[in-house]
């Protein structure tokens, strides 16, 4: 990866574009083995056309030491089983920081060390800050696209094992008043 000069990078949210434009990247159902606590219903989604549950664009911003690159993941709405529709989630490896800051849509940021789970209600123009250490999956918890803009050190690394192996704490349901947590494990 290139360093890059200073820039302005523009954002087409109707476009779903950032200019100039790095890397995107595409999440459906069968990207998101094994993080469903129903993994029937999970198969059937897969089967059943493989929907796309979410989107990341990024900006040229190469992920290396000291830089600082940018992403906008864009969640759709839906549920497997009555569990809202999600990102895999991840650690970063050498426990850096991060921040998101919501754009449009409703969601949440679920976050969790290992022994606790916090939850930070997202819309736009809420900054939500994920100490290091902290584990973090984004949830859309309305009926429309959730976009968040993501800001994190180049060399923060995704550690997408860590969740398959430790969980969230909570999961995230769709319930009548709004969204429930269910115990991780038992669901
Ligand atoms: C990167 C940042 C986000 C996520 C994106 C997708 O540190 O937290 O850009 O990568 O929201 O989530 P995930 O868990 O599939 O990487
Ligand atoms: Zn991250």
């Amino acid at each position: 990866a290139l360093p890059v000069p200073p820039m302005s990078i523009r954002f087409d949210q109707s476009a779903g574009t950032l200019s100039p434009e790095g890397p995107t990247l595409t999440r459906r159902m069968s990207d998101l083995e094994g993080l469903f606590r129903d993994h029937a219903a999970w198969q059937k989604a897969v089967a059943d056309g493989d929907p796309v549950v979410y989107s990341v664009i990024s900006s040229p911003v190469p992920e290396i030491d000291r830089e600082l690159p940018q992403s906008i993941t864009t969640i759709q709405p839906g549920t497997t089983a009555g569990e809202l529709w999600m990102t895999k989630g991840h650690q970063h490896p050498n426990h850096q920081g991060e921040i998101y800051l919501g754009i449009s849509g409703r969601g949440g940021l679920l976050m969790f060390d290992g022994t606790e789970t916090r939850w930070v209600e997202m819309t736009p123009g809420t900054i939500g800050y994920m100490p290091p250490g902290w584990a973090h999956r984004s949830v859309n918890i309305g009926d429309e696209p959730y976009s968040f803009l993501a800001v994190y050190p180049g060399g923060a690394g995704h550690d997408y094992g860590w969740v398959l192996e430790h969980g969230m704490g909570l999961r995230a349901l769709s319930g009548t008043d709004g969204v429930e947590f269910v115990d991780y494990v038992e669901g």
